[in-house]
């Protein structure tokens, strides 16, 4: 397969690099792909260096797959370009993700959608995918009435610039904010841009992906989304009312049968997930699960995953291996 890595100086996209070489994804040609100002730079992909390329050259290159990393913006200009000259795109911004004519994928969950004409793809929000991917089989087998979520969200979901504002503020040097105030020692409760109704656009996307992705518009979700002074993963405490009761062993039984989940959830060991063991690793982890007492049908989770790996590059990398799989490239 000839791969475009579009966004390959980013935060997502180094890990992408990283993603593919682990998971020995079968690439024949690497096509590292950034903005003008990075065109010739060197990156590194399993030991050997590749220059990196404008996004007309890379067009013109016809790669099979091209995998987004690039902001909204360079997406909606760049992936109908791609996908013209015949590229399957992946895109992981916010750009096509509620467009009815594109599918929104977790490849746990719904890879089967995909057919050869969808050549581009939406890999959702980082925050809405690990807790989909475990609400989903419990969707499925005691119908989610309502959802409320709060997210504890790392720093390296805004990118490069807020790695570097924390680590600034860490050495008491000033330098260029990312964020309006200062995030070490901080909890600012504002992910992205606020929309008309007062939520944030991180809120809305977990309100509106969640929906599109387990295919069902009844399902009610209510987030509040935080930033957190944290590199290694999101973390987020959900809360989901379902139709039908529930035993919590037989929940955690369920989720532990569960691909690309792992439960952690023993108080006698104080095992729960946090976001310094999620760092590096593939899966979504699960714990703290427990009954709500103040209401009926009702559970509490805490859920953990790195953002940058199933919220990012390794969900892309994943559909990207089914469409191989199902010969859909
Ligand atoms: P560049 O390094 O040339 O700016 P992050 O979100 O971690 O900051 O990364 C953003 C990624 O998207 C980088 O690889 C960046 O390339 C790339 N990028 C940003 N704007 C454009 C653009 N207009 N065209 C192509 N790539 C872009
Ligand atoms: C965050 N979820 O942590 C964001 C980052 O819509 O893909 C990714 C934004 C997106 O702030």
């Amino acid at each position: 397969m000839r791969i475009a890595v579009v966004g390959a100086t980013g935060m997502v996209g180094e890990v992408m690099l990283k993603v593919l070489a682990e998971r020995n994804f079968p690439v024949t040609e690497l096509i590292p792909v950034a903005s003008e100002r990075s065109v010739g730079k060197e990156i590194e992909y399993n030991g050997k260096k590749y220059k990196v390329v404008s996004m007309q050259t890379a067009v013109d290159m016809k790669a099979d797959i091209a995998l987004f990393s690039a902001g909204g913006d360079t997406s909606l200009e760049w992936a109908p370009k791609f996908a013209a000259a015949g590229t399957t795109v992946i895109d992981n911004s916010s750009a096509w993700r509620m467009d009815p004519t594109k599918k929104l994928i977790v490849p746990e969950i719904n890879a089967a959608e995909l057919t050869a004409a969808d050549k581009i793809i939406a890999n959702p929000n980082c925050s809405t995918i690990q807790m989909v991917l475990v609400l989903a089989p419990l969707h499925k087998k005691y119908n989610i009435k309502r959802v409320i979520v709060s997210t504890y969200q790392s720093i390296t979901g805004t990118g490069v610039k807020a790695v570097q504002q924390l680590e600034n503020e860490y050495a008491g040097v000033q330098g260029e904010m990312a964020y309006k105030y200062p995030i070490h020692r901080n909890a600012i409760p504002q992910c992205d841009s606020f929309e008309e109704n007062g939520y944030t656009k991180e809120e809305m996307k977990l309100v509106r992906e969640t929906k599109k992705i387990l295919s069902d518009n009844t399902i009610a979700v209510t987030a509040t989304a935080v930033r957190v002074p944290i590199v290694g993963g999101h973390s987020e405490a959900v809360n989901v009312e379902f139709s039908n009761d529930f035993d919590v062993n037989e929940v955690r039984n369920i989720l532990h049968h569960t691909d690309g989940v792992v439960v952690q959830d023993n108080n006698d060991t104080f095992t729960y997930p946090m976001p310094m063991y999620a760092q590096g690793k593939d899966e979504v982890f699960v714990g703290r699960i427990r009954r709500d007492e103040s209401q009926e049908n009702t559970l509490n989770m805490w859920i953990v995953a790195d953002n940058l790996r199933k919220g990012a590059a390794t969900n892309t990398i994943q559909i990207a291996e089914y469409l191989i799989a199902a010969k859909l490239v």
